[in-house]
């Protein structure tokens, strides 16, 4: 994607399909005058003359054939309090597909650009109206799949991390400053006072590093769901239990072990929290050929997942089954569930309890709709336990994010060592320069082309 800033650029900003409305959009210098000679208002007056941010109603026009293309009402709003920056024009069509193809097509007669993936919002940015951190917060808002990732996308084009960053920011410069100052004056050592303030600062901004790269596992789980395998020998109840989650009979379930073959993976959001939710094959040795790829897969899911759900079964005895399954899942995070609790009891719970030491264990009966809140209960405090949630409300909820705060902190820590050792100043501000970099990648106030049009590549056209 080259940026070629002096097109007007226009899409349609709409989902494809039928709908009530469907909006065409135009940004840059000529959107003005370019809907004005396809847009005749009722009021007979033309676009540039009528009022700002206003809807007018009226109709597009082919202007070459005179012919009708559609009913619509049309907003103006010139630069430069728009979402690019530049003048805007959105045109809202009836919604068919048809109206808005012969719209869009009669703006590019008139010379207008498709803009591609993302255009309008990296104006928005190369215009300075926000920084590349919130301009990835309107793709994540665009994606959300959960009202706590919104919410932490909404938060993040709010400004929540820029914010941050800028604290880290200011400390940087003014330790480069300080830095800066005892370079002028070689002739010098660098003062004892220097290097204790510099050392303080360098801790500071560590700190608050620290606690935003602290946000990003709770970040990941918010964007991409917590990966969550359900575990257990054939016929215990685990294709249920994911019905049960999903309240949809998504998995089929059957009295006969050994039901489900493949892997099912489902999204869910449970109090908020996306989990991505795997069914598995039950494990248990097997010659048929089928199912033995499954009970591979699902060793595979277990190795993946954040957290296992293992599922036995109240009305069997603990079988050696069970004990390959124990030992499999050794060391994972795991939430232990004995189902079938409405039938006569078999297991020794006491026994399983001591095998899984501080693990929770939950009682429960799919078929009797019991057990599963407390399920819900523990999910929700395992992923929020920890001050995150509470304390923290700016999230790293970027993998790009996370890797340019990493950076900035094995930086910082080069720094940290250099002015310990007693370096010459100009290696000390190199790692303060390298920090500062890394920090400026995530704003974008230092990064290549490159990386912007690979971020702005992710966006959908129209946005
Ligand atoms: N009595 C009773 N039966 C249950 C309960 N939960 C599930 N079942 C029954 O147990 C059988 C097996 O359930 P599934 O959910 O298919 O078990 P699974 O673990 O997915 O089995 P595989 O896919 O074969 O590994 C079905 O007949 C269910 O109706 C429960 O709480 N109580
Ligand atoms: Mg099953």
């Amino acid at each position: 994607m080259t940026i070629r800033e002096e097109d007007t650029i226009a899409a349609i900003a709409t989902t494809p399909g039928y709908s009530g409305i469907g909006i065409v959009r135009i940004s840059g210098a000529r959107a003005l005058e370019i809907a004005g000679e396809i847009f005749r208002s009722v009021t007979g007056k033309p676009l540039k003359e009528l009022p700002d941010r206003k809807l007018n109603y009226g109709y597009i026009y082919d202007p070459d054939s005179s012919e009708k293309i559609d009913e619509v009402l049309v907003t103006a709003m010139r630069g430069p309090c728009t979402y690019t920056r530049e003048d805007v024009v959105e045109i809202n069509c009836h919604g068919g597909s048809l109206p808005l193809k012969r719209t869009l097509e009669a703006i590019m007669d008139r010379g207008a650009r498709l803009a591609e993936p993302g255009e309008f919002t990296k104006r928005a940015f190369l215009n300075g109206r926000i920084d590349l951190s919130q301009a990835e917060a309107v793709i994540d808002i665009i994606n959300a799949k959960t009202d706590r990732g919104l919410k932490a996308a909404v938060s993040q084009l709010g400004g929540g991390l820029s914010e941050r960053l800028d604290m880290i920011m200011d400390k940087l410069l003014s330790m480069m400053s300080r830095v800066e100052a005892s370079i002028d004056f070689p002739e010098h050592d660098i003062e004892e006072i220097t290097i204790d303030t510099l050392k303080q600062d360098a801790s500071q901004v560590i700190c608050l590093l620290d606690r935003l790269i602290a946000t990003a596992s709770s970040g990941k789980i918010i964007r991409e769901g917590l990966k969550t395998a359900i575990i257990g020998k054939p016929n215990v109840g685990k294709s249920s239990l994911l019905n049960a989650l999903l309240k949809e009979n998504r998995a089929i379930v059957t009295d006969i072990p050994g039901t489900t073959r493949d892997i099912i993976e489902e999204f869910v959001s449970i109090r908020g929290i996306p989990l991505k939710i795997i069914d598995t094959a039950g494990i248990r040795e097997s010659r048929d050929i089928v199912e033995k790829i499954g009970v591979e897969r699902t060793r595979e899911s277990l190795e993946k997942a954040d957290l296992i759900l293992l599922v036995f079964d109240a009305a069997q005895s603990l079988s050696d089954e069970d004990r390959i399954i124990i030992e499999m899942v050794k060391g994972k995070k795991l939430i232990v569930l004995i189902n079938k609790t409405d039938l006569e009891a078999k297991l020794d719970v006491e026994k399983v309890k001591t095998i899984f030491g501080d693990k929770p264990v939950i009682l429960m009966s799919l078929v009797e709709g019991k057990g599963l809140d407390i399920l819900e209960d523990i999910l929700y405090n395992m992923v929020f336990s920890g001050e995150v949630e509470a304390s923290d409300p700016v999230m790293i909820t970027n993998v790009r994010h996370e890797n340019c705060l990493k950076r900035a902190r094995r930086s910082l820590e080069e720094a940290m060592k250099a002015i310990e050792g007693g370096m010459p100043v100009d290696l000390i501000s190199i790692d303060i320069k390298e920090a500062m970099e890394a920090i400026g990648e995530i704003t974008g106030d230092s990064i290549t082309d490159e990386i912007i049009n690979r971020i702005f590549e992710d966006f959908c056209i129209g946005k």
